[in-house]
């Protein structure tokens, strides 16, 4: 065997090690917020030892899940890790440290931890140990698959997914008809799917009273996967009756119940009449259109632990998410038939040749009778 050819061959593995790694970790999106969902895969001998990935709700680590598989085998092995490994002492100790005692001779990291408390000490940990570690196999797709965790740490905010359903002509809905079906049922169930993915899900209080939706992942076996429902209610108008009050979704932290963001200064009464239905209302300041600030409200969310967001209705949220340029991500889903009529058209009635302007078209798949285009940045 030439050295060139033992090193592709050794590349060639390695990603396959990655690959599965990350396929593991894609597993948990949505389960372990507000801590990112990492995979870990140890290997021994061209032989998979230990599997993890984030426990739900952020604890143990992937890590420390995969060394607790693999036990004495992982003296000597190669672990695979999606992210960085951390260096931290949280909830318990750093999975560096883990990783050391356990005897690992190699780490392959698919990206660093932008974490202040990590931010390449975990990979610096492992060096000093005597660890060779290789950084950057499988980036991109680690990248896109822990948005959530790498936005909330840079930017303090969300990764803001925007979900539009629309017809062949382009319109959301007709002007005061409620709630219209754009899209057929195998588009609903993974709509269903993505909510489950997602920590939490938005919609503006328009939406709320024009079509009380329960905003639930209703697959069987999944309920608890429901997301945290948020409305964005400057005048704190959603009834403490609604629907969304109802069926279970995640919670973070002390956070039970949809969270109303409203402007600091809504009636008191109403804001009691919601906490007494079980919301958490939370203060938002004003922006400069008297509607609360979009940037102050996803802030919010990204304190109480939200990493993914999924946003879906209506075209007011959708206008202002825009206009503040916090939209990451675009699911546009086309329905097969027009809907005539007086249109309800997205983004001020450009619909989705605005999406070029800031996006570019990624996948396209047909879902049943529909079409979904995936925009990103
Ligand atoms: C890893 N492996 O599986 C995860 C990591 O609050 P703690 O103590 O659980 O720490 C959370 C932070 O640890 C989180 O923000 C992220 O930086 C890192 N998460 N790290 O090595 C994992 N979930
Ligand atoms: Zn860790």
């Amino acid at each position: 065997l030439t050295r060139a050819a033992w090193d592709t061959g050794t590349r060639r593995s390695d990603q396959s090690w990655m690959a599965a790694a990350l396929a593991l970790g894609r597993q948990g999106n949505g389960r372990t917020a507000p801590n990112p969902s990492v995979g870990a895969v140890i290997v021994k001998d061209g032989v998979v030892v230990g599997l993890g990935r984030t426990a739900d709700s952020g604890r143990p680590h992937a890590e420390v899940v995969a060394l607790r598989q693999a036990g004495d085998a992982a003296r000597g092995a190669t672990v695979y890790c999606t992210l960085e490994p951390c260096s931290h002492f949280g909830k318990s100790p750093p999975c560096a440290d883990a990783l050391i005692a356990a005897g690992i001779a190699r780490a392959v990291v698919a990206i660093e931890d932008p974490n202040p408390e990590v931010a390449g000490r975990g990979t610096s940990r492992l060096r000093a140990a005597g660890i060779d570690v290789d950084v950057g196999l499988g980036a991109a797709q680690a990248t896109r698959d822990m948005a959530g965790h790498l936005t909330r740490m840079r930017l303090g905010r969300p990764y803001v997914t925007l979900k539009l359903a629309v017809s062949a002509d382009g319109a959301i809905g007709r002007l005061g008809a409620g709630q219209v079906a754009v899209t057929g049922p195998l588009t609903r169930r993974f709509v269903h799917v993505m909510r489950a993915e997602h920590d939490a899900i938005a919609v503006g209080s328009g939406t709320v009273l024009a079509d009380d939706p329960a905003l639930t992942c209703r697959l069987p076996g999944m309920a608890g996967l429901s997301p945290q429902r948020v409305v964005f209610d400057t005048e704190a108008r959603t009834p403490p009756t609604a629907a969304i009050f109802a069926g279970p979704a995640k919670t973070f932290g002390t956070v039970a119940g949809p969270t109303i963001l409203a402007a600091p200064d809504v009636d008191a009464g109403r804001v009691a009449a919601l906490e007494a239905a079980g919301a958490t209302v939370v203060a938002v300041p004003r922006g400069a259109d008297r509607r609360i600030d979009p940037a102050a409200a996803l802030a919010t969310l990204a304190a109480a632990g939200v990493t993914r967001l999924m946003v879906e209705g209506g075209a007011a949220l959708a206008e202002a998410l825009w206009a503040a340029d916090l939209i990451d991500e675009v699911v546009w889903i086309e329905g097969p038939h027009a809907l005539g009529g007086d249109l309800v058209r997205p983004f001020g009635g450009e619909g989705r040749s605005r999406l070029a302007q800031r996006f570019a078209l990624g996948h396209v798949s047909p879902v049943g009778d529909d079409r979904w285009l995936h925009w990103l940045r």
